[in-house]
């Protein structure tokens, strides 16, 4: 068995999570927050056996799209900041970032 781990943009976790309840997967999610840009997203944790894994993996690449984010810089301190015209940094966020794990035990009581 396998412990699925995506992490994913807010905006594409309903969809994930009807795809995988739908095609008979159990999952679950929590609301997480990003550590580079401090913004909320969801990661999602399914607990799958070894022949399903190739399928979840599908549903999370067809439910999570890439989007753009615009970052402010903050001032430097050593620029004079009427002289310092800050430009957005573009950065490209998502689909989504997985992490699949091996499972020793699994129980349900
Ligand atoms: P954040 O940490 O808020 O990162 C959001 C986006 O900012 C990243 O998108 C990436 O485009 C950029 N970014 C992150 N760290 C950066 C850095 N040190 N320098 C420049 N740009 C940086 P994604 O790569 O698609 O990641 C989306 C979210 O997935 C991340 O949100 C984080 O919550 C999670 N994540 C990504 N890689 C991870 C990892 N290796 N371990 C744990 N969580 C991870």
């Amino acid at each position: 068995m396998k412990l699925i781990i995506s992490i994913v943009q807010k905006e594409d976790s309903d969809d994930l999570l009807k795809a995988l309840t739908e095609a008979g997967h159990k999952a679950t999610i929590v609301a997480t927050t990003g550590g580079f840009l401090r913004e909320g997203n969801a990661t999602v944790f399914v607990g799958a056996e070894n022949d399903s894994v190739e399928e979840v993996l599908d549903l999370v690449k067809r439910s999570c799209h890439k989007r753009t984010r615009y970052l402010s810089p903050i001032v430097p301190v050593t620029e004079p900041s009427e002289f310092y015209i800050p430009q957005p940094v573009e950065l490209e966020v998502g689909g989504a970032t997985v992490f699949v794990i091996d499972v020793e035990r699994a129980e349900r009581y």
